[in-house]
């Protein structure tokens, strides 16, 4: 049985059961308004002791979009998914379960409708896996919300969507500048060396992280003072030079007398709980260490007004990791553990299949299910709830305590939040990275693919680890991963301990030159991409699309690896060895082509539709402009906001007309809320051989800069005008 409301036209809730408060969903519903059903629309429906299963039979051409952070093709058919946050750095194709729970998905074909199922625990998408025809939804579960989006417009869906769960978060316009990681930058010294070399060799940078290997222990909150005896005085440092310190922030709470945030969660009762009520044990990277209960709202205001320390500093961006929660072991697994090497010691002499055993066992004590079900939180109403059964929202929460104490710590500032771990609704207020991926080239594709299914959920601004996480890289791969790279919101080079160092001048100077010029490129492209940032979650309209939410064609439905990047411009990066080029589809419109290496050398060529060979050597990456739209340049910048713009470039195939909105405001603040921003109305339109521009500015609060705007206009016979415009 289920509770039917009609939350809009076409957006229809089966409420089951009594589900937990999640805080994904933030329209008010009318809880009388409900009718009983046993049905629910597009699905039929079996019911276990536990769990229950939403089954509906898939046309031969259906495809599935969405689940966010998942793995596999971009069209989810095919395969099995499994929501229940994981810290799983090995992300092979089989696997099943990363960081976020993302359970909304389309399904597109001769039916079309949406799903999203809110529910924190674990819950099944088998896609077309056991059956090829059968889409099975399982919830562990009968409380929970389920959310049918009845449209047959892809794009529409997605808008309700976030009707539903609310708009995109929106960082500083300087998060879209490039930024610079690595785990094992070990001292306050290194970490200026990076961020001057950058400087020395002119290649632009906004960011500089700094991992685990600040802290003092790896105790949250604290800083190592050998290594890094002035991080307030590097923060004030860099900070000179345009660049911003980020650190990075872990959940699990070092066990230790005299330790601040121990000491205070532990006198407050503000961690996790076992079954007895005492602190859970647990151990991450300090040792054994306590969980804050971060779904209690006291505890996220004591965790949140925790930043401060940083935020005195100057500091405006934060690193939420590890917060699936992430479990190394507790003292039950480990003990277990040592139980069975006693027992392996007694018959050291004849082991064999035991080896190969323990060898799993050993593996199985991180992230054990059993351990995330033997703690507790308590609820601000003082009832206590199995972590299980609110697994994934953990990271979320953990989150929320950063970003609501952000309004009070940094009023009216936006900030650059990343978490870890997500949940629908983390995506209001903060974004995510894609976690621990490998420098490996199907990584390259697995960040194209997630990149869409991310955007679908909302996580506009979103990328991958560049270079990869895990493993060496080599020169090549670093080069055509930077080259995705600046075409991804989210634009960090970063990798792991103990992995070749992979910052542009690592490898040979070639490399390192076409890596300046594509982090050049990358600035040139800003204009552009902040003000598409900032139309696309305005318009509820992601970021990042697959071609076929654009094309209607049926071709376009089988391409993965190219994707929209605003509304204008279609980016197709070579993602494999050694090639020198790649195929392309270029659906239903005349297409600009910039194959795009150096902003100051813009060859570009007109296509008609269809499917081509473009050549692209390695310091290029094949750019696509849609016929009838523009983009807009400018110089390149050593920061975002180093310069005033003053000079536009709008480049564009206009066969007919074409209008590009720019969009420009403080980059900092949430002034534009108020109508702080101003805007330029962009119209170029086709005359004989020539083209009339018309131009429209509004800017009350004079927010822009520009004087002048280049026109370089082509014609479908590839010939070009050039104009000036000063405004
Ligand atoms: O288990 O802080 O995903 O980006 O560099 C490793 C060290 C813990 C995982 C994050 C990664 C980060 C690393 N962390």
């Amino acid at each position: 049985m289920f509770k039917k409301m009609q939350i809009s036209n076409m957006t229809t809730l089966y409420k089951s059961g009594t589900p937990f408060n999640t805080g994904a969903v933030i329209v008010d519903m009318d809880n009388n308004n409900f009718e009983q059903v046993s049905n629910v629309t597009f699905f039929t429906i079996e019911e276990g002791s536990n769990e229950i299963s939403f089954i509906y039979e898939m046309a031969k051409d259906d495809v599935v979009y969405g689940l966010g952070e998942t793995l596999g093709a971009l069209n989810k058919r095919g395969k099995r998914y499994r929501f229940y946050a994981t810290d799983d750095p090995e992300h092979t194709p089989e696997k099943e379960s990363l960081y976020g729970s993302h359970p909304f998905m389309i399904l597109d074909g001769e039916k079309t409708f949406g799903i999203f199922i809110d529910y924190p625990s674990e819950i099944i998408f088998d896609i077309g896996f056991t059956h090829k025809d059968i889409l099975k939804i399982t919830i562990f579960s009968k409380d929970f919300d389920l959310y049918i989006f009845d449209c047959d417009e892809k794009l529409t869906i997605i808008k309700e969507y976030f009707n539903l769960t609310g708009k995109p978060y929106i960082p500083p316009k300087w998060a879209f500048g490039y930024q610079q990681s690595r785990w094992s930058y070990f001292s306050e010294k290194e970490v200026r060396e990076v961020a001057n070399k950058y400087r020395e060799l002119g290649i632009p940078l906004d960011v500089i992280y700094t991992d685990i290997d600040y802290m003092d222990s790896y105790k949250v909150f604290t800083i190592n003072k050998e290594t890094f005896p002035n991080y307030e005085g590097m923060v004030k440092d860099l900070k000179e030079k345009g660049i911003k310190v980020i650190p990075i922030l872990d959940p699990g709470v070092k066990i230790e007398e005299g330790y601040e945030v121990y000491e205070e969660g532990k006198k407050n009762g503000y961690f996790c709980v076992d079954k007895d009520g005492k602190p859970f044990v647990t151990a991450v990277w300090p040792g054994l260490t306590h969980f804050p209960d971060f779904l209690n709202s006291k505890v996220r205001k004591w965790w949140g007004q925790k930043y401060k320390v940083f935020t005195d500093m100057g500091i405006k961006g934060f690193w939420n990791d590890m917060n699936e929660p992430s479990i190394f072991y507790t003292p039950k697994s480990l003990d277990k553990l040592f139980d069975l090497l006693k027992d392996l010691e007694k018959n050291k002499e004849e082991l064999g299949i035991e080896v190969f055993l323990a060898k799993e066992s050993f593996a199985k004590i991180s992230n054990n299910r059993e351990d995330y079900r033997s703690f507790y939180h308590k609820l601000d109403d003082g009832t206590l709830i199995n972590h299980d059964l609110v697994h994934n929202l953990y990271g979320f929460k953990n989150t929320q305590a950063t970003a609501d104490e952000m309004k009070e710590l940094l009023p009216n500032q936006r900030t650059l939040l990343l978490s870890r771990s997500s949940y629908p609704g983390l995506h209001r207020i903060a974004s995510i990275w894609m976690g621990d991926n490998k420098s490996w080239w199907e990584h390259i594709l697995v960040n194209i693919r997630m990149l869409q299914s991310l955007n679908m959920m909302g996580f506009f601004y979103t990328g991958a680890d560049i270079g990869g996480f895990g493993a060496d890289a080599s020169a090549e791969l670093v080069v055509r991963w930077m080259e995705l790279g600046a075409f991804t919101p989210f634009f960090r080079n970063h990798t792991a301990l103990n992995t070749r160092p992979q910052e542009p001048w690592q490898f040979d100077e070639e490399s390192l030159n076409i890596m300046r010029d594509i982090v050049r490129l990358r600035y040139a492209f800003l204009p552009y991409t902040y003000s598409e940032y900032m139309n696309s979650v305005k318009d509820s309209n992601p970021f990042v699309k697959p071609i076929s939410f654009v094309f209607e064609n049926p071709r376009s439905k089988d391409i993965e690896d190219q994707y929209m990047y605003g509304e204008s411009l279609m980016v197709a990066p070579v993602y494999e060895q050694n090639k020198k080029g790649r195929y392309v589809h270029l659906p239903q419109v005349k297409w600009l082509n910039w194959t795009a290496s150096k902003y100051e050398e813009r060859k570009m060529k007109v296509y008609e539709p269809g499917d081509y060979y473009i050549k692209a050597d390695l310091s290029e990456i094949p750019l696509f402009i849609k016929e009838n739209s523009l983009i807009v340049l400018s110089e390149p910048m050593n920061f975002v906001g180093e310069k005033d713009i003053t000079e536009l470039t709008v480049a564009g195939l206009v066969t007919d007309h074409a209008l590009y909105n720019y969009y420009d405001d403080d980059g900092t603040t949430y002034n534009f809320v108020k109508g702080d921003f101003g805007t330029i109305k962009i119209d170029v339109t086709k005359e004989r051989n020539d083209f009339k521009i018309a131009i429209k500015k509004d800017d009350k609060n004079n927010m822009l800069k520009i004087k002048t705007i280049h026109f370089e206009i082509y014609d479908s016979d590839g010939s070009v005008v050039k104009k000036d415009m000063l405004i």
